[in-house]
């Protein structure tokens, strides 16, 4: 037994109170297991607790966008609109944890800053930045993929006299934008929901666009009484079609090239996405839009021909045009963004024209001018997958960093473990579906297919499970090759770690679909959770 470490003291430390910390502590204190849950935020809700910024909303609409794991609470619960906003589904989370009574387990207010694996005592050393440790059998990081918020590397950041935000940062009182100036500096999902809703409210709103997004109108609006009763009275068909489709959104699935079909057909297909108000339909109109460049570029021709119908003045039209393929860098469902462009206090900045230099006391200077603001609202995103599992200090088996071991690139078997790193779990991690699915459905697979783990460990006797080199090296090379037959590495994309500067660039997620995916964790543990050492 080690001096410095005792024995655990806790079965398991989840880091993160978002879904996937909630279900996981539901779920492994149903096994009998002791869970000590650490949360930075104040409250449940994870990525929904942080991101209340204007016109905040999931993308995925909200009877597919809710747990499965409990019936009664499907049946309770009551959406309210197609695609809820950031307070409803906070709603949810904030229920769901009072239900199951989950708040007693989670520490708030607390960010864990380290953990270090003992292997004489077979535990996780775990601590807070408070200076507080835990010992745990098991460490499971539920951080999320996008939860590490990332301001832009310009000069000058604290030189300016007014207030800024970051979306991922917003302030629970909100902001009164009334009379302002605004100056928002990024276009992906963020930038593209809180436009409009600045830009009704602003004196001046100047958009600093770097790259544009594609966007699809969310047609979003209340449930209909009908269409909630009648996912209630089908749900474990819906939520088993969910777990066996490609993203976790059942769609019938394409059977045509877009290149197979005429032009004008074509177009009518894409209308039919395009007025449907669903991403995951405009994605599946063809069979080869993520693989092939030629299908892909008749979709990117459509949607500028949607941006300059929308857009009245062409050439900021043009400008909103983006021309890496449909789909490679994640898609924006928006209410109102391209018409926005319409209105005479919105102004378009290209950065690609005229770059960003400095932050002035004053506001943002591009090559060309100084832009004066109020306020500057920062919409850049996230050090996505990787950042918030490497924030904090994981040291594995011999001292060895996480961090240093993942620098060029994040390394995991099957996106739950990595070699070197013994009972350590992570939910929807790096090489998994994880960001190319509805996350809720790969939040809950990730979960219970944790807790069986950890069943199996102890129904077996056994202490602990690491992952192999040998099974790390073949998924890693599985999920590069899926990724080499897509459109995806084309773009510069937080999915490759681009939007950071020395990050290395290498796809994250698998792009395998959730479907194939859960049939091969499901053959794992199969097989006795064959690729991981046991003992
Ligand atoms: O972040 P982003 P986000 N100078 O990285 C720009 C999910 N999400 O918070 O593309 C100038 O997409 C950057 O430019 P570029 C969803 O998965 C979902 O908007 O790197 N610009 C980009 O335009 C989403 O994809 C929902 O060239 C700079 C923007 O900032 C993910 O979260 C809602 C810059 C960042 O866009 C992240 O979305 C919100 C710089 N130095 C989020 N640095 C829904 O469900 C960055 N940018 C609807």
């Amino acid at each position: 037994m080690s001096a410095s470490v005792p024995p655990p003291t806790t079965d398991a430390v989840v880091v993160g109170a978002g879904f996937s910390g909630l279900y996981l502590l539901h779920r492994l204190r149903q096994q009998g297991r002791s869970v000590v849950v650490f949360e930075a935020g104040a409250d449940v809700g994870g990525t929904w607790y942080w991101n209340r910024y204007p016109g905040a909303r999931v993308d995925v609409e909200s009877l597919a966008y809710s747990y499965s794991f409990s019936p009664e609470l499907e049946q309770e619960y009551q959406w309210r609109e197609r695609y809820p906003t950031q307070p409803e589904i906070l709603r949810y989370a904030r229920h769901v944890a009072d239900r199951f009574d989950l708040r007693r387990d989670i520490v708030f207010r607390t960010r864990v800053a380290a953990a270090t694996w003992d292997d004489d005592a077979g535990a996780w050393l775990v601590r807070t930045e408070h200076g507080d440790a835990v010992t745990a059998r098991y460490l499971v990081m539920a951080t999320g993929c996008l939860s590490a918020a990332k301001l832009p590397e310009i000069p000058g950041l604290d030189a300016f006299q007014g207030a800024t935000y970051h979306t991922a940062h917003w302030p629970h009182e909100g902001v009164d934008f009334t009379g302002r100036r605004v100056a928002l500096i990024g276009t992906g999902s963020s930038g593209v929901q809180s436009i409009p809703v600045i830009a009704e409210q602003a004196a001046e709103l100047t958009v600093f666009q770097r790259t544009p997004a594609y966007s699809l109108p969310a047609r979003n609006r209340p449930l209909r009484p009908e269409e909630i009763a009648a996912r209630k009275a089908d749900y474990r068909a819906y939520r088993q079609a969910q777990r066996e489709s490609a993203a976790g959104i059942p769609v019938t699935p394409p059977t045509r090239s877009a290149l197979e079909v005429s032009a004008a057909e074509r177009d009518a297909i894409f209308e039919a996405a395009w007025e449907s108000g669903s991403l995951v339909n405009l994605l599946s109109t063809f069979t080869d839009l993520a693989t092939d460049q030629a299908a892909n570029d008749t979709a990117k021709r459509w949607i500028h021909g949607k941006i300059h119908e929308l857009v009245a003045d062409p050439r900021v039209a043009a400008d909103l045009c983006p021309e890496y393929p449909v789909g490679t860098k994640r898609p924006c469902l928006d209410t109102g963004y391209y018409e926005t462009y319409n209105r005479e206090n919105v102004h378009l900045v290209n950065l690609r024209r005229t770059p960003l230099v400095e932050i002035t006391e004053r506001g943002v200077r591009t090559t060309e001018r100084e832009h004066a603001a109020d306020v500057i609202v920062y919409a850049t995103g996230f050090d996505a997958m990787t950042g918030a599992l490497t924030g904090v200090d994981i040291r594995g088996r011999d001292g060895v960093s996480l961090r240093e071991t993942w620098r060029a690139g994040p390394r995991t078997y099957l996106g739950i473990g990595s070699a070197g790193f013994p009972n350590l779990f992570m939910i929807t991690g790096p090489g998994s579906p994880s960001v190319l699915s509805n996350m809720v459905v790969s939040i809950e697979q990730h979960v219970e297919w944790v807790a069986g783990m950890i069943a199996h460990l102890r129904e077996q006797g056994l202490r602990t499970a690491e992952v192999t080199a040998q099974a790390q090296d073949e998924w890693v090379a599985h999920v590069n090759e899926i990724a080499r037959h897509t459109l995806y590495p084309k773009a510069n994309s937080w999915y490759m770690g681009a939007n950071v500067p020395g990050k290395t660039r290498v796809f994250m997620p698998y792009a395998g679909g959730v479907g194939a995916y859960r049939k091969k964790c499901d053959e794992v543990a199969a097989r006795g959770y064959e690729g991981f050492a046991l003992t």
